[in-house]
């Protein structure tokens, strides 16, 4: 059987309504991302990026998980070893979805970070600009979340799972983005069976066993069951 650790970008929560990054029309054509997501483009200009992730968490904590989501947390229930989940969006779907144990390797909006003295709170629907720290009163609020140029979080415990892996599944992500687009190849080396689950091949399609096309409420539930079922 052995551990299985599942990457996930923002291609499973598509069908739940919420925008990708990089496909057509994604939220990167509709916002640069030195402006939103670096630290640098919160410095120069915090209420762009107050209104940009604000958005984001209304629309976030409207949307529901869908099949995909709700598979992995059955697998996560069900699997006889240890089911891990990294993911790289910072909504909630994993969890409304049943998971219990996920990764947020991004951070979360429902998170609020002081960007003086590292603080976390839960956010408020809407942050603004000046926003006091409850700990430190300093007024640099921002939305917990990892930007260019920042440190994933929980990097350790990623590439311990990563070293002792059976099988790694990246799930709904282009690849483009690094240090999660390395991942497979971490649990390569460490001898995991790797599977990549998207709705065209990624960047680093190449660097997988076995890639699987289409949309991930189709091809997550259906591969879910083939693990569950060959038990
Ligand atoms: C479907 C589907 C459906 C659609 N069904 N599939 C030069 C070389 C290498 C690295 C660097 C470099 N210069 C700089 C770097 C580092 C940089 C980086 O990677 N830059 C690249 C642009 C080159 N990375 C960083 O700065 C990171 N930090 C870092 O590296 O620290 C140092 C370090 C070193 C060593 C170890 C550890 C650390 C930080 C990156 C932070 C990224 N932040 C964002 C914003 C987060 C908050 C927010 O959500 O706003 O994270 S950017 C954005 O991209 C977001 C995502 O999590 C991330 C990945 O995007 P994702 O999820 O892959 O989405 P898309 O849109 O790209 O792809 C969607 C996919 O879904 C597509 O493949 C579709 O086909 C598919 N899809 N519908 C199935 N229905």
């Amino acid at each position: 059987m052995g551990k299985i650790v599942i990457l996930t970008g923002a291609g499973i929560s598509a069908e739940s309504g919420l925008g990708t990054f990089r496909d057509a029309g994604g939220l990167w054509a509709q916002h640069r991302i030195e402006d939103v997501a670096t630290p640098e483009g919160f410095a120069r200009n915090p209420a762009l990026v107050h209104e940009f992730y604000n958005a984001r968490r209304v629309q976030a904590a409207k949307a529901l998980p869908n099949a995909a989501h709700k598979a992995l947390a059955r697998l996560q229930g069900d699997w006889p070893d240890e089911v891990v989940i990294v993911t790289q969006n910072v909504d909630n779907l994993h969890e409304t979805g049943g998971a219990e144990r996920v990764v947020h390797m991004h951070g979360t909006l429902g998170g609020a970070l002081c960007a003086a003295c590292d603080h976390r709170w839960a956010a408020p629907p809407e942050m603004a600009v000046d926003e006091p720290c409850p700990v430190c009163k300093a007024p640099t609020a921002r939305p917990d979340v990892v930007w260019f140029g920042e440190m994933p979080y929980d990097m350790d415990t990623i590439y311990d799972h990563l070293a002792s892996a059976s099988v790694f599944a990246a799930i709904g992500t282009s690849g483009q983005v690094y240090p999660a687009a390395a991942f497979v190849h971490e649990a390569r080396m460490s001898g995991a069976e790797t599977i990549e689950l998207n709705l065209k091949p990624s960047t680093g399609a190449s660097g997988f066993d076995k890639v699987v096309l289409g949309p991930a409420t189709e091809t997550v539930p259906h591969w879910v069951d083939g693990l569950l079922g060959a038990r």
